[in-house]
């Protein structure tokens, strides 16, 4: 049996080729039976660009059905897809075309000329271009491209995708996740979520992350429904498609959002399905506010790049607001202290999990590997949570400073890394605290040399360039002194505690 998890979508595609898979509402929506063409035709195009099996195709491109094309092409040929956020400056850029060795990126038109070069000089074979509307060189030649392609054999321990995520040094790593690891888990999912083929899913997220390209791709294309497919987020749009959808996947800054929509009520959602939140602790009070208007208790689960989703709440069944649901059918979780002795429950530890859908590892990253695993096989998640006795688990907080903004990870040795190098920048911290909107919100706390003459916006220019926007800052203090504990470690917990009203509205 091909392991291939391209070959359990194309099941779906042949059984229903005419059903609409991807909506952009612009008058040509792709069928199932299209995106099996199309990627067919991309995938030989890679081949005769020389790509083979193992290889790496990194993307870093703004949302469009293209992409998505661009991602099944390679699940069917067995290159290693690896997504960035298009955030991402072209020094950030460098560290994973030099990590991962990609033989091909695909870039925005706008950025050729640059990205061209880079891979110049990081080995890479060809740089192609896909821009906002689906164009560029990465699709001039389709055409010319048979429609035969058989898809790659593959065992469920291949990799497919290669996910960069940060570690607490700031350097990220690539999650080496495998087609057994996104076949278990669309299929666990479309399971307990009751996936109908009339579904249809409102799709908003980037697809750079696990979220966006998994969970809102993957389970809906397991039952062959459609996907009304948006570039971007827009709170008034979204309003507005809610009626025509029955599902919608988002992180709790766009349910907040919504939530605070004067166009959000009862009425436009009574045919809705389920409203599903992750990637960051839904607040209980944008989930009272949300069931308020609309009638409906968001279903929050609870996932992470290395072990894609965890925990769900449940569909039918009550769903717990705070907490984040039982473990998913194959999952085992523990929560155990530091050196890995499990703990009773209720008592709050590092959450550790094992199953299917636990990654391979880091990209030529042995010790990293080792570190994050138990010699048992659990994987030690970094977030700190309980397990009551019903199996239900609430996420509490995390071990590490990241920070996590609208679901986007920002860890503070990178930001701090970049702060320092700053003329007249002595020693800085950077942390996160609530924010009303993001969830949490980046600080800096600055010392600055003596003669310095630093402002706030001069330090938010000076990081344009070096680093993505989405990291900068949202405020920056000078100060004397950063408190320190007795081993002169910087205490970041006091620093949130300081500065923890500041984006309380
Ligand atoms: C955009 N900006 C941000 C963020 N997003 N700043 C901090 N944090 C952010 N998350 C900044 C941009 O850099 C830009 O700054 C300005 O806001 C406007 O950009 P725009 O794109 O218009 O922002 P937005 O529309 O307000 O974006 C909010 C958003 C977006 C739609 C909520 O952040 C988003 O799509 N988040 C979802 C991320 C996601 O899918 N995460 C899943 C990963 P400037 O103007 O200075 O340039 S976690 C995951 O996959 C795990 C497995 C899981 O469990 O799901
Ligand atoms: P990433 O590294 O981008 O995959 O982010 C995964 C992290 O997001 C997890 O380790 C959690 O810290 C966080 N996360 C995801 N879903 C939830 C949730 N429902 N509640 C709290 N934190 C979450």
């Amino acid at each position: 049996m091909n392991g291939n998890f391209y070959h359990a979508l194309q099941e779906q595609m042949h059984q229903h080729p005419d059903n609409v898979f991807l909506d952009s509402l612009d008058g040509h929506p792709i069928s199932y039976g299209e995106a099996n063409e199309l990627s067919a035709r991309l995938a030989n195009q890679l081949v005769d660009l020389g790509m083979q099996p193992g290889d790496r195709l990194c993307a870093q491109v703004h949302k469009s059905t293209a992409v998505v094309i661009l991602y099944l092409a390679c699940l069917r040929a067995g290159i290693l897809y690896l997504p960035l956020n298009t955030a991402y400056t072209l020094i950030e850029l460098k560290y994973f075309l030099e990590d991962a060795e990609p033989s091909v990126v695909v870039c925005d038109p706008e950025r050729y000329d640059e990205v061209k070069a880079l891979g110049n000089e990081c080995g890479v074979k060809a740089v192609l271009t896909l821009g906002r509307d689906g164009t560029g060189t990465l699709n001039h030649q389709l055409e010319s491209h048979s429609l035969q392609h058989t898809v790659v054999y593959r065992q469920d321990s291949d990799t497919a995708l290669l996910i960069y995520t940060s570690g607490t040094t700031g350097k990220p790593k690539g999650a080496k996740i495998t087609h057994g690891n996104i076949q278990t888990n669309a299929r666990v999912l479309n399971e307990l979520w009751e996936w109908r083929e009339e579904d249809v899913l409102l799709h908003v997220l980037p697809l750079f992350h696990v979220h966006g390209l998994f969970n809102a791709l993957h389970v809906p294309m397991l039952k062959a429904s459609r996907v009304i497919f948006r570039k971007v987020f827009s709170v008034d749009e979204t309003i507005e498609l809610i009626p025509r959808a029955s599902i919608l996947m988002a992180v709790p800054t766009i349910y907040s959002r919504l939530a605070a929509h004067d166009g959000l009520n009862k009425q436009l959602c009574k045919d809705f399905r389920v409203f599903i939140s992750g990637s960051a602790p839904l607040l209980p009070r944008t989930f009272d506010e949300f069931e308020k208007k609309t009638g409906h208790r968001i279903l929050e689960r609870y996932g992470m790049t290395e072990a894609a989703m965890i925990t769900s709440n449940p569909l039918r069944g009550e769903r717990i607001s705070g907490t984040v649901g039982k473990a998913l059918a194959s999952v085992s979780l523990r929560v155990c202290d530091a050196d890995g002795n499990r703990l009773p429950n209720g008592e709050i530890g590092v959450l550790e999990i094992k199953g299917p859908n636990v990654f391979n590892g880091y990209w030529r990253n042995e010790k990293a590997t080792r570190k994050a695993f138990r010699e048992d096989g659990y994987f030690i998640s970094g977030d700190l949570a309980t397990i009551n006795d019903n199996g239900i688990v609430t996420i509490v907080g995390r071990d590490s400073d990241l920070i996590i903004s609208a679901g986007f990870n920002i860890y503070p040795a990178e930001v701090e890394q970049q702060l320092n190098q700053i003329p007249g920048v002595k020693e800085s911290a950077v942390f996160g605290v609530f924010h009303h909107d993001l969830g949490e919100g980046v600080v800096a706390v600055i010392i600055p040399e003596q003669s310095a003459d630093l402002t706030e916006e001069g330090i938010v220019d000076a990081l344009k360039g070096n680093l993505s926007s989405f990291k900068h800052p949202r405020s920056v203090f000078f100060v004397a002194e950063l408190p320190t504990n007795a081993m002169g470690k910087v205490e970041k917990k006091k620093l949130r505690e300081n500065y923890r009203h500041l984006f309380d509205t």
